[in-house]
């Protein structure tokens, strides 16, 4: 990735830290955007109490100057305002743990973690393996975000299923709906789905369960270009693909209508390309008459829009456990511990899937059109957008 970053801390440790290396400099960034965007992960129905408490009190450690970026690596760290319940259990200086989580949750990285890395005790794997980590992703994709919003390219997601309730479809929202999919508890565009969504989530926690679900991840104003085919590694649906199933508890990614038409003919799976001159540079005037490819064709952005849809699992931690696992100091069957933990976070998970979307977009629009500075960037993009023209391609000289 030609915009990188690495995020570090753990669950209930002292702070999580990210350093985002690959920024043009003159990026105009404020910790009010970085609090905004962190605000909106917290959202959702379903979510544990700590999501109540938790202030991701954020601090710029370095690469920012007087409101903009340097082109040095931006630091970050949120600090956990649940550290002083932690303080001792958690500590770096040498000691022992007071309490050893023996009983491993069946689908949480506890068992294979332990084996992996050698601990006698969960809590080492599920501090690090816990979704509290994309609140450094989060901070991360604002840069992106941010980068992203000059040349005109808007990522957002909407939750389209929770456990077994479905949106019904319909026009999908464009950037000036992103308000109202935020003030709706389950970050749901179909509101009469949203109410079905709510009491499922009533439902799922009065029994102690979890539920998982799907999100629609849209990018708008993405220029054609993007990603290439020519390697199986830049190909931009791998790309993106990886980074979203990264996200804790993600199990499928899709592009466009991906699974279904694995099941159609051709002739019904494709897009149509329309030739309208009109229709926005950042496509050089071609057209798609429907999203089934999700706006990539060979590993390339075709320009315009992108769909993806993410699927997370409900999560492992459950609050009434009945799943069996096994004590792996006595080896018998037995529940897991208890941890406390959301009934879903499938709404904060949209907000995780559009940050891995940026970061990624935002990097290969960087790969594409460079830039040491934001205008330098901006520029390029101009440029190559412009020379897409609205004609099609001369023939070369030779054949004249
Ligand atoms: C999480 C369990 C809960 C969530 C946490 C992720 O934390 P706790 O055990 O402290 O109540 O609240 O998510 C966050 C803290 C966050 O910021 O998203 C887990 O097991 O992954």
């Amino acid at each position: 990735m030609v915009l990188r970053f690495l995020t570090g801390g753990e669950s209930h440790g002292r702070a999580l830290s990210v350093i985002v290396e690959g920024l043009p400099a003159g990026l105009p960034v404020t910790e009010e955007d970085l609090q905004a965007e962190l605000a909106r992960r917290r959202l959702g129905f379903g979510r544990g109490p700590r999501m109540r408490f938790e202030q991701d009190a954020v601090t710029l450690l370095g690469g920012i100057r007087h409101g903009r970026t340097l082109g040095s690596p931006v630091v970050i760290e949120i600090a956990n305002t649940e550290w002083p319940k932690w303080e001792v259990e958690m500590s770096p200086a040498p000691g022992v743990p007071s309490k050893v989580l023996t009983q491993p949750r069946p689908g949480h990285a506890d068992l294979a973690g332990m084996q992996k890395y050698g601990f006698d005790d969960a809590r080492d794997v599920l501090e690090r393996a816990s979704a509290r980590e994309t609140a450094a992703r989060v901070a991360a994709g604002t840069l992106a975000k941010l980068l992203l919003s000059h040349i005109g390219v808007t990522v957002l997601s909407h939750v389209v299923q929770l456990g077994p309730e479905r949106s019904a479809g319909g026009p999908m929202p464009t950037p000036e709906d992103l308000a109202r999919i935020d003030a709706s508890p389950v970050r749901c565009f179909d509101e009469e789905a949203a109410s079905r969504m709510e009491a499922a989530v009533r439902a799922a926690a009065k029994e102690g369960d979890s539920l998982g679900g799907v999100v629609e991840v849209l990018a708008y104003g993405v220029p054609v270009g993007l990603g290439s085919y020519v390697h199986w590694d830049r190909r931009l649906d791998g790309l993106l693909a990886q980074a979203l199933m990264s996200i804790q508890a993600v199990k499928a990614v899709e592009f466009g209508e991906g699974w279904d038409v694995a099941g159609r003919r051709g002739s019904k799976a494709h897009d149509a390309i329309h030739w309208n001159p009109a229709e926005g540079s950042v496509s050089g005037g071609y057209r798609r008459a429907t999203t089934r490819a999700g706006g990539i064709e060979g590993g390339v952005s075709i320009g315009g829009l992108i769909v993806a849809h993410v699927a997370m699992k409900p999560l492992a931690t459950l609050n009434r456990p009945v799943l069996e696992t096994v004590d792996v100091v006595t080896k018998e069957t037995t529940l897991s511990f208890k941890e406390r933990t959301d009934v879903t976070a499938v709404p904060a998970m949209g907000v995780v899937a559009e940050t891995m979307t940026a970061l990624v977009l935002a990097s290969e629009a960087l790969r594409k059109f460079g830039g040491d500075s934001l205008a330098e960037f901006i520029r390029n993009h101009e440029a190559f957008v412009s020379a897409l023209g609205t004609a099609p391609s001369a023939p070369p000289l030779a054949l004249r």
